[in-house]
């Protein structure tokens, strides 16, 4: 494809990318501000996706308009009209299945995964921004144009702020950071935006009651000084393996946050200065800049940010380093020794991933830090700031930064999962379609651990899939499982080739065995290192349960029915294992249930979804409403928060409070799928309840057959929501599946 060719070329050029750009041209001091349009032209803005890798092009040419033309995907992603023909209208849940795999057919890509915009946090865009704007990578006017866009779309209606994410209140890390991204990619102070948005953040006291991480981000762009950030000090990373809090035992996302951030704050790098910085630091603070007394305001923090406060015991070495630490103890012996050990490592995170890195903080983070280390020519600027690329994502409203680099593996083992539980899986319609997404699934198994697994602190590998791609190739125990139980699905299905033999699913399972924890439950990448104790050293403020792995329902199912469906082709592999994985599995599983019958969901929004999968891990070992009290009471919970028109409604405040909470807009397609889909699978027995949800799904359906986006349905680390769009068509598919194969003869309507 000729076209796509030169569009990619001409992008890396505009990007400064490193096909075409000299290290000459990037020492150009002269941070040119992108040309601002008012909009771009959403008809050239295509999608593309090479072994996973997600791009968006903005094609200026006419010529290669014509010769890349726009896909379905492409315009539904941008909220273009598809004119799709109605489809006949269904009369039952298999047919309003048929008609939704019509529609969710048209956006699988090419290569046979499904993709999707995947925003919601609203501290990720600003990151990519600012690591562009320091290693003076300016972005293209297009992408400028549509951040402005979107930022402007989602600015609060009420006070022109930002939260946390996109339906949370205005807070100080929301509003400082993209306030700022807004100005560097062009926005002037005296826009009607900018002038409310100001206003509100000089309400909540300006830029000094920011948190930790707009903290640390304006002091790396110069608009504040180290002094206001709390200690980063990368000697941690010297501490001995034995040692309780040494990095390597935190969760995965937060010790690679920390490697970088330690490594610029040890440097106490900040970018040049420009006209604009010096702008910013009068627009930020309601006070005279010059007069701020940084040391004084490291703890500083508006209330809306402090959903975690810092332990006194924080805030105790915190002081202890400033006071004590910093100036009698760091000496320039230790400080090398630590900057090069972090320096290291954060090279062997660049390596294993090809500079994607683990999710959008860190990658714009080690951006910074081969910056200043290896200067504005060096192939690993140039690498990663191409590779950032592939975070962002354009929609209607405008370009958003995805939470990962995709969702390419995880919904496509979804979709595959909700044909399979229709049973069309031998339907020759679908075929087509689910051969292409087996062979993606191919592609993106991971085949070895990464080099030096142990120096790195990394997670065995082998033989699993990663939430996004194989590229960034992180190992997450449920995404293995998912992949995996596709797979199998789909090789055991008469008609489908076996691409994946034995011995590669032997591998997957071996690395799933390796997830289960002492309890019997499983976590996310890694099992625990170390206790929840260690949230005493939780600095971020923003966030929850962010510092070491917890153990989690949905993980733990995923493990646990991959494993009980691999038995039954595999009966003679690591057999007393497995078992037993799977007993202790469900063991846990039991304890986990709150007393309400409900369990917490840590990725989906809340009860509603871990309920889902508490339920499935039971009805997989044969335990379901008629023969146990923990399925019976599960499905109680469920039936009672269902609402007077058959469906359910969870609102992102419940993983806040840790309390079931209804949405203000009233009932949701996809909780209502998941709570069905726990009520069938647990064979709840009155029929009534489901078939109102069923019908609720059903009158949902839009004529082509898709479902409209409502409410947001994820969630990470309890205050940040997150978007799962692909979920308003697996589940409610999955859940009318279910019901049409569970009560073939049942009238819905
Ligand atoms: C994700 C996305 C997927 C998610 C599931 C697979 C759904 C889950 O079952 C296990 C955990 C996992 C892999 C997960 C972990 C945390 C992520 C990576 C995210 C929620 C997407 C974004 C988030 C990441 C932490 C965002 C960056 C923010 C920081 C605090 C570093």
């Amino acid at each position: 494809m000729m076209a796509r060719k030169q569009a990619t070329e001409a992008l890396a050029v505009s990007n400064g990318s490193p096909k075409k750009r000299s290290s000459a041209d990037n020492d150009n001091h002269d941070v040119k501000r992108p040309r601002l349009q008012e909009s771009t032209d959403k008809a050239r803005w295509r999608l593309s996706s090479e072994g996973g890798r997600h791009t968006w092009h903005y094609l200026e040419d006419d010529e290669a308009t014509k010769e890349w033309p726009q896909s379905y995907a492409d315009k539904y992603f941008l909220g273009m009209p598809l004119d799709l023909p109605e489809l006949p209208k269904a009369t039952n849940p298999l047919d309003a299945v048929r008609n939704g795999l019509t529609f969710f057919e048209k956006l699988q890509l090419p290569e046979g995964h499904w993709g999707c915009e995947y925003g919601g946090p609203m501290f990720l865009l600003p990151g990519v921004v600012i690591a562009r704007y320091v290693t003076k990578n300016p972005v293209p006017w297009y992408y400028a144009t549509e951040i402005k866009n979107y930022l402007f779309a989602r600015a609060n209606p009420v006070d022109g702020g930002w939260g946390l994410h996109i339906e949370g209140e205005s807070t100080m890390l929301g509003t400082t950071l993209n306030y700022t991204t807004l100005r560097l990619v062009g926005v002037e102070a005296d826009h009607p935006v900018m002038v409310k948005a100001r206003a509100t953040m000089h309400k909540m006291g300006g830029a000094i009651y920011a948190p930790h991480w707009a903290k640390f981000w304006l002091t790396v762009l110069g608009i504040m000084k180290w002094e206001i950030v709390n200690p980063v000090p990368p000697e941690l990373w010297l501490l001995p393996d034995w040692v309780p809090i040494a990095p390597w035992r935190w969760w995965i996302h937060m010790r690679q946050v920390f490697l970088p951030m330690s490594y610029l704050w040890s440097k106490k790098w900040q970018a040049e200065e420009t006209d604009l910085i010096r702008e910013l630091r009068n627009e930020l603070f309601v006070e005279d800049w010059n007069k701020i007394d940084w040391a004084e305001n490291r703890n500083t923090i508006h209330p809306n940010d402090n959903y975690h406060p810092k332990t006194a015991f924080l805030n105790t070495v915190n002081w202890l380093l400033v006071n004590i630490w910093n100036p009698v103890f760091r000496t320039k012996y230790l400080v090398d020794k630590a900057e090069a050990w972090a320096s290291e490592l954060i090279d062997m995170e660049d390596e294993n991933t090809d500079y994607s890195d683990l999710a959008p903080v860190n990658a714009a983070m080690n951006t910074v830090c081969c910056y200043v280390r290896d200067g504005p020519g060096a192939y690993s600027v140039r690498r990663h700031v191409e590779r950032l690329d592939e975070v962002l994502w354009v929609n209607a409203e405008g370009m958003l930064c995805n939470g990962t680099n995709g969702v390419q593996c995880w919904d496509t083992a979804f979709a595959i999962q909700a044909i399979m539980d229709a049973g069309l899986t031998e339907d020759p319609r679908w075929r087509p379609m689910l051969i292409k997404s087996l062979e993606f699934l191919e592609d993106q198994q991971i085949r070895e651990n990464v080099k030096d697994q142990d120096k790195c602190y990394r997670h065995p590998r082998k033989g699993a899939w990663a939430f996004s791609n194989k590229d960034q190739g992180y190992a997450v125990s449920d995404c293995v499982s998912e992949a995996l139980k596709s797979v199998i699905i789909l090789q055991k299905t008469p008609g489908f080739p076996t691409l994946i033999d034995d011995q590669r699913i032997f591998d997957a399972v071996d690395t799933m065995l390796t997830y289960q924890n002492p309890s019997g439950a499983c976590s996310s990448y890694e099992t625990p290192r170390a206790g929840q104790w260690m949230e005493v050293l939780n600095a971020a403020e923003v966030f929850g349960n962010i510092m070491v792995e917890y153990e989690y329902p949905e993980c733990t199912t995923a493990v646990l029915t991959t494993l009980s469906l691999f038995k039954k082709h595999w009966p003679n592999h690591r057999t007393a294992e497995i078992d037993n994985f799977i007993t202790r599995a469900v063991k846990w599983i039991k304890s986990n249930q709150k007393p309400h019958g409900g369990w917490y969901g840590n990725w989906g929004i809340c009860f509603t979804y871990a309920t889902m999968f508490a339920l499935e891990s039971l009805a997989s070992v044969g335990e379901t409403y008629k023969n146990s009290k923990y399925a019976k009471k599960g499905c109680d919970f469920l039936i009672a928060k269902q609402r007077e028109d058959g469906g359910w409604s969870e609102s992102y405040k419940a993983c806040e409070t840790g309390k079931y909470v209804e949405h203000p807009t009233g009932s949701q397609v996809v909780m209502t799928a998941w709570a069905l889909i726990g009520l069938i699978k647990a064979k709840y027995p009155d029929i009534e309840p489901i078939k109102k949800g069923i019908k609720l799904i059903m009158d949902r359906q839009q004529p082509n057959g898709e479902w409209l986006q409502e409410a947001i349905e994820g969630v990470f680390n309890k205050s940040c929501m997150i978007s799962y769009p692909n979920y308003k068509f697996s589940f409610p598919l999955k859940a009318l599946g279910l019901f049409a194969t569970r009560y073939p003869d049942e009238k819905v309507v």
